[in-house]
């Protein structure tokens, strides 16, 4: 599948990581799930299952359910499950990351506070933690994929799965947190970009998109050799 990878990344000593980024439901574990099987090829997918059980709590649910009371709570545990994955060290030559540190930022925290849901205080806190981990931790990043969709498609797919917390997920929340990254990532008008940005299609169905997923490959293999 992506048979020239292991040839290409063996001269960095550090993994080429790879973040990968696009609203909720635009299909980032299906595109992890494509590269797992590489023996070269590191897949971190995103630390749902701890966000439901931080020491039993289901922080997602009480998120969704409350999200004036809970979503500092919830943002701030992302943050320290973000940092432990960008810090996550293996010996494999690439790395994908589901999501990261920086949209958790640029795009949930920012979409709470407009919300006003997260107040300027609380955000202070969440941007202090923020700024300090990625000057103190090596969370660098050396291409972020951006699967771009559109919000209708999305919900769509959001409703047809139906995840138990996000019954509360509207067109308005999905609409609202494509702006954000867009703005972050295509029209590249808000915040700054930790890496390059490939844009896929991921409005495409799960045939169509392998298409797409070969132009990532094709990419790694230009930037890598
Ligand atoms: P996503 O990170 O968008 O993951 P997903 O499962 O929707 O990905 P895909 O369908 O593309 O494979 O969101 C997971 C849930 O966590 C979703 O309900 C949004 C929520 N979330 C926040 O509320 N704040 C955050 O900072 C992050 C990263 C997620």
């Amino acid at each position: 599948m992506i048979r020239h990878i292991s040839r290409i990344s063996s001269q960095f000593s550090k993994p080429f990581t790879v973040i990968i980024e696009g609203n909720i439901g635009s299909g980032k574990s299906t595109f992890l799930q494509h590269f797992e099987n590489h023996k070269d090829v590191c897949v971190l997918s995103e630390p749902v299952e701890m966000w439901r059980n931080c020491a039993g709590h289901n922080l997602l649910a009480n998120h969704y359910e409350n999200p004036v009371k809970w979503s500092f709570t919830f943002q701030s545990y992302i943050q320290l499950t973000m940092l432990q994955r960008h810090t996550f060290v293996t010996s494999k030559p690439i790395k994908l990351l589901e999501r990261s540190i920086f949209s958790a930022r640029y795009c949930f925290i920012e979409q709470l506070f407009r919300r006003g849901t997260l107040e300027a205080p609380s955000v202070s806190v969440l941007n202090e933690w923020f700024k300090y981990v990625i000057t103190k931790f090596d969370v660098s990043v050396d291409l972020i994929v951006y699967l771009r969709t559109s919000p209708e498609v999305v919900y769509e797919r959001v409703l047809t799965r139906n995840r138990k917390e996000e019954q509360s997920v509207s067109l308005q929340y999905l609409k609202d947190l494509h702006d954000l990254h867009e703005n972050w990532l295509f029209h590249k008008t808000a915040f700054s970009r930790p890496a390059h940005v490939l844009t896929l299609n991921a409005d495409l169905g799960r045939l169509a998109i392998r298409e797409e997923y070969q132009k990532c490959e094709d990419h790694l293999l230009s930037v890598t050799g």
